[in-house]
């Protein structure tokens, strides 16, 4: 039977999300199949619209209505953070499994409500960090559990973009700690502590520190009347993992130029690895185990049917794929393991551990030390 499902959030994540459903009913035959019942947002002509184009049957306006429908089974949360809590919770009550954006919530008590919500309901859950998937950062993972690289060492991470340095772009949501938690750190930060503790483990320790560069903005387009901003424009992290490695991790908004660069370099005793988003396809792999005359950094193109995750399903090897093929991957996942009622990652737990550390980050800012990740 078709797993029926609630998509809540109608813009650049809810885009993303409904592109995933509509992939995985096109491109993986071996998956449960997904009905795109209903899309839900605050306004009606913006749902009806994204409706539409998105390929749902439905429009709503009504979140809590549709979460309690008993011809839904899964609840998809691609809301600003401060309502993912309650709309989670509501959905676990009801019986629903869920799929949720990051970073899980805007504070780590409601993190730990949302995991204790689903675990006692029973129900599945998975969080979104959509970066796991990218084929490439699969096979880093592959070859680091596999011992290719040895003992790790270093985790060294950036995410980059520019979008918020006009001091007059206005108060958006993304600005204010009520709605979206805290700035880069959780929208920026949380990718790469995710991929961190995929890749390398859990964080025990963090030292931080986050800055705020333009202080007041415009409370709305065009206005002069400023507002403070609540957030962070940027977050530097140093952290210490449980196996003994090394990370540092920059997440900012006010990197000129970079528009969504998302990287990191592993370095470990017989290897390492290097992963630049804007070349997706590509795993930069090296290894002492090669001849010493061929040894040095080689790219590895990650689209080989038969040899590399997810390649099958799509096009003729060599042929690349892009950022939305990254989602379509993990909801193509989370459907196999409802399937197979395996356990999928990231889930609510790791959603947790992801929120322990951006609030460790947040604390050792503030107190300028080093914090442990609790
Ligand atoms: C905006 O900064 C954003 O869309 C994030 O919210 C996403 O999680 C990130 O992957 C791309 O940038």
């Amino acid at each position: 039977m078709a797993i029926r499902v609630a998509l809540l959030g109608t813009k650049f994540m809810g885009k993303a999300h409904s592109q995933a459903y509509r992939n995985v009913n096109m491109y993986f035959p071996d998956a449960p199949q997904v009905e795109m019942k209903v899309i839900v947002g605050r306004n009606r002509r913006e749902t009806k619209t994204a409706r539409q184009l998105f390929g749902w049957q439905e429009a709503s306006t009504d979140w809590r209505a549709t979460v309690n429908r008993p011809d839904i089974d899964l609840v998809d949360i691609s809301t600003p953070g401060d309502l993912h809590c309650e709309m989670a919770i509501e959905a676990a009550r009801a019986g629903k499994h869920i799929v949720c954006e990051k970073p899980l919530a805007n504070t780590l008590a409601d993190a730990k409500k949302m995991l204790a919500a689903v675990e006692k309901a029973g129900v599945r859950h998975l969080l979104m960090h959509n970066y796991r998937r990218v084929p490439a950062v699969t096979l880093a993972r592959q070859l680091i559990t596999e011992g290719r690289l040895g003992r790790i060492y270093h985790f060294r991470a950036r995410y980059l973009q520019d979008w918020a340095m006009s001091p007059d772009l206005h108060l958006v949501w993304r600005f204010s700690a009520a709605s979206a938690g805290s700035g880069a750190l959780g929208d920026l930060g949380a990718h790469i502590i995710d991929l961190g503790r995929y890749l390398c483990g859990e964080i025990t320790e963090v030292a931080a520190r986050l800055e705020t560069f333009i202080k007041r903005r415009p409370a709305a387009p065009g206005s002069r009347q400023r507002q403070r901003v609540t957030v962070d424009d940027a977050a530097v992290m140093l952290a210490r993992f449980r196996n003994g490695a090394l990370g540092t991790l920059e997440a900012t908004r006010f990197a000129r130029g970079r528009k969504n660069q998302n990287t990191f370099e592993i370095n470990g005793d017989k290897g390492s690895i290097s992963f630049d988003l804007e070349h997706l396809n590509i795993l930069k792999f090296y290894s002492v185990e090669e001849p010493a005359a061929v040894q040095g950094f080689h790219d590895i193109l990650c689209v080989t049917k038969g040899v590399h995750p997810y390649a099958d399903a799509w096009w003729f090897d060599g042929h690349i794929l892009g950022y939305e093929h990254t989602f379509t991957h993990t909801i193509y996942d989370f459907l196999k393991a409802l399937q197979s009622r395996k356990r999928i990652h990231p889930d609510f737990t790791d959603g947790v551990r992801n929120q322990a550390v951006l609030d460790a980050a947040a604390r050792a800012s503030a107190s300028r030390r080093w914090v442990a990740v609790q």
